[in-house]
């Protein structure tokens, strides 16, 4: 079964609180972060066990972290990876100690996601995240910064923090001269020092794929189609070793069929999350983020949803990003309306294939304590 979530970026940096999470029908936790801490940088456990404190007074439950972020360093295979390895690790047992068992995260060099339109206006009034290749291809990084930072409603946009700004010239010249498979044998490295720790805290690590999912300004990309995630889930054979499976993002890609990628059988199990949203695309390596509503967009979100019910599917979703509407000023893509009608969308689509198939719905309400774990 799914189990509803909504990203909260915490107390100081989110518009939405943990109360109005907490009135959107069917859901049960959240999926957050701390933030504040630069990539690179020991979690502290009691700093971990605040933000869940937090959380659970508010009647949710921390159903994961997005993201503890993996230093361009280790990406990069330099010479401090084991010291920034083992940072990660001991983050990695923070959240373990706390009881936290899934963790979201990604392996792109310099950008997170990219978008050229934060607020695109659609025609019906509201405004959406919206991506056009032919613009990125006549900005430098700096522009595509500045244009970012002045269009986000004034927060911080996760990956595009102002404090990377300088850095980012430069680091996009040492990964234009490294290849998709020495990328992915940093990645191995990776996976297979922090996989014990997983192990011993049972920590579903679920890789976020590329966003979008194509090439960009030359840098390796290797989260971004079918092909790309079976590789991953044969680079370290833990069950623990899986995805976060962005329909958005790998759907920004027309070549990516989702329900075909969703039952590959190497990748099925390994689902640990899921990031359900829609994008419509409107010319080649352009699209927009529409509702979720299946006909408002490009893909087809009963077609997903039924792919995960039929691979057996139990664990944490969130409905990803939403659209600005209703005059809601937030963070862009992180609105609390649309993203809650996108929550109860799915969980509606849900409930219909579950029970067209003869399958109990919800499976256990009060036994929601993680029965992923
Ligand atoms: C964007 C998010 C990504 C995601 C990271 C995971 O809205 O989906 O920033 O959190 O790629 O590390």
């Amino acid at each position: 079964m799914m189990h509803m979530s909504m990203r909260w970026f915490g107390p100081q940096q989110d518009s939405v609180t943990l109360k109005q999470i907490r009135q959107v029908p069917g859901m049960e936790g959240v999926i957050t972060a701390l933030h504040e801490i630069p990539a690179g940088e020991v979690w502290p456990e009691d700093q971990v066990a605040e933000r869940k404190a937090m959380v659970e007074k508010a009647g949710l439950k921390v159903l994961g972290i997005e993201s503890i972020n993996v230093h361009e360093d280790i990406k990069y295979g330099a010479a401090n990876r084991d010291m920034l390895i083992d940072n990660y690790i001991k983050s990695l047992e923070a959240v373990g100690k706390n009881d936290i068992h899934l963790v979201c995260y990604n392996f792109m060099p310099v950008f997170d996601w990219t978008r050229t339109d934060l607020a695109l206006p659609l025609e019906d009034g509201s405004t959406a995240l919206a991506y056009d290749g032919s613009i990125i291809e006549g900005l430098t990084a700096e522009e595509m910064f500045e244009r970012i930072a002045n269009s986000s409603n004034g927060f911080e946009m996760p990956g595009w923090e102002l404090s990377r700004r300088d850095e980012i010239t430069a680091q996009i010249k040492k990964f234009q001269g490294m290849s998709d498979d020495e990328l992915r044998a940093n990645f191995k490295y990776f996976l297979d020092a922090i996989m014990p720790t997983c192990e011993k805290y049972n920590i579903k690590m679920g890789v976020h794929p590329d966003d979008p999912s194509y090439d960009l300004f030359g840098i390796p990309r290797i989260t971004k189609c079918e092909e790309d995630l079976v590789k991953i889930a044969r680079m370290n054979s833990s069950p623990l070793n899986g995805f976060s499976l962005c329909t958005g993002s790998l759907g920004s890609n027309p070549d990516n069929c989702l329900p075909k990628i969703i039952r590959n059988k190497e990748i099925a199990s390994r689902i640990h999350f899921a990031h359900i949203r829609n994008v419509l695309h409107t010319g080649d390596h352009q699209f927009h983020e529409s509702s979720h509503v299946s006909h408002t967009g490009s893909l087809d979100l009963y077609e997903i949803v039924k792919a995960l019910v039929e691979v057996g599917f139990n664990g944490v979703v969130r409905p990803d990003h939403g659209r600005e509407i209703w005059d809601e000023v937030a963070r862009p893509g992180y609105g609390l309306f649309d993203r809650a009608l996108g929550a109860t969308y799915l969980i509606g689509l849900e409930e219909a294939i579950r029970k067209s198939k003869g399958m109990p719905y919800p499976d256990n309400l009060n036994s929601i304590t993680a029965p992923w774990c």
